[in-house]
């Protein structure tokens, strides 16, 4: 092979290299996903320990109850009044002031944390798209509470939480992040 075909060949591969590369492109942010789902798994089965734990040393989920009581169970949201409750920062729901979990800081991005007010306050936990969780806790006692993505259903479960996934819509179910699937 003399030098003029080779300088050919070469162009040819990289343009090779350059199109693969680019055909690629589209598979990484789906590795980016994988991860986003991981944390927002985690935080979400923390949550849901927490609320657990929670219920355990007080034996009530009254403190959550106010204005949540929708058919005998509670449907809340990771909320600022939720998570001080739960961060041992709500004397009067929590008076033993346990923290009965740990969360990192939301930061600038907003995601994948809690959210703190410039002086520090506590405010929602969001999940790696930036959406509060959204949770259901068994205050009737049946054991059971309605499955959220099909509300015919029962689910033998006393706490469950959810997150909207990626698209960040509650309603669309196959890309939410949930602690019961
Ligand atoms: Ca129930
Ligand atoms: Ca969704």
């Amino acid at each position: 092979m003399n030098m003029k075909n080779w300088a050919f060949w070469r162009v040819v591969l990289c343009g090779f290299i350059a199109v693969f590369v680019q055909l690629s492109l589209p598979y990484s942010p789906s590795v980016q996903d994988t991860g986003k789902r991981r944390q927002t798994e985690s935080a979400a089965q923390g949550l849901r320990n927490s609320i657990k734990q929670f219920s355990l040393e007080y034996h009530t989920f009254g403190p959550f109850a106010q204005g949540a009581e929708q058919s005998g169970d509670l449907w809340l949201s990771s909320d600022s009044d939720l998570m001080a409750i739960l961060l041992g920062q709500n004397n009067a729901a929590n008076p033993r002031k346990i923290a009965f979990g740990e969360w990192r800081d939301a930061g600038q991005r907003q995601t994948n944390g809690i959210i703190y007010s410039n002086s520090g306050t506590v405010g929602p936990l969001v999940d790696s798209w930036g959406m509060p969780f959204h949770i259901q806790m068994d205050g009737d006692g049946n054991g059971q509470v309605v499955d959220p993505s099909d509300p015919q259903r029962q689910l033998e479960k006393s706490i469950i939480v959810y997150s909207a996934g990626p698209d960040r819509n509650f309603a669309t179910w196959p890309d939410n992040v949930t602690t019961w699937k």
